[in-house]
């Protein structure tokens, strides 16, 4: 009988260092709910990874309790990361920068999966969602810019949007992505600031 590995249950926020990489080696991580949350739409859980600026995180699955997933201060780089079952939203910009999120997916999200608490650029890329309230959302009554993208991507079961923003100064534009049950693809952006091909 074939059993999947026991995840790591994780006790304190892991920070990845500016400039480091930290490589899950595709193990599953899992949020201690007394210390980090227990992955409700509760706010102020702590993330289980913390990124300093310019680090990578790869090869890591999220598993449940997701807590509040991960933190990124500034340029980040995320490959190969799945959310098997998101917890209060899946990662957050908490400082402005490049959040460049290749691989992986994110799946069970009740609301939010990324989180955009800062001005900057997230870009999706080679992505599966599944089972979402919203792909992204930068933080409500927020007027800084964020620029999203979405590539090469396959959303499924969408409850509200793919991208939304407050901010007339905030920009979306999604390409080459397959969708399945997704009612909207951008809320609240300004005309001209959308594109979809
Ligand atoms: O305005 O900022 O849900 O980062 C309310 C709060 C809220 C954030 C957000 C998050 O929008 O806490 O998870
Ligand atoms: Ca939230
Ligand atoms: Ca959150």
């Amino acid at each position: 009988e074939v059993s999947a590995a026991t995840p790591i249950v994780v006790n304190s926020t892991i920070v990845v260092p500016a400039g480091e990489t930290y490589n899950g080696n595709g193990q599953t991580f899992v949020a201690n709910p007394n210390t980090l949350g227990d992955g409700s739409q509760a706010e102020n859980q702590k993330p289980i990874f913390r990124l300093e600026k310019n680090a990578t995180l790869k090869n890591v699955i999220i598993g449940a309790p997701g807590a509040d997933g991960v933190h990124c201060y500034g340029n980040a780089t995320i490959s190969n990361v799945t959310w098997q079952d998101v917890g209060e939203d899946a990662l957050t910009l908490k400082a402005s920068g490049t959040v460049n999120i290749t691989g992986g997916g994110a799946y069970k999200a009740y609301d939010k999966v990324f989180q955009a608490n800062a001005a900057g650029t997230i870009n999706i890329k080679n992505f599966k969602a599944n089972d979402i309230g919203k792909l992204a959302r930068q933080n409500g009554g927020t007027s800084y810019a964020v620029n999203f993208t979405l590539d090469n991507s396959d959303i499924s079961n969408v409850k509200d949007s793919i991208f939304r923003t407050d901010s007339s100064s905030s920009a979306a534009r999604i390409t080459n992505t397959r969708y399945r049950n997704v009612p909207t693809l951008f809320k609240g952006f300004a005309s001209g600031k959308t594109s979809q091909s």
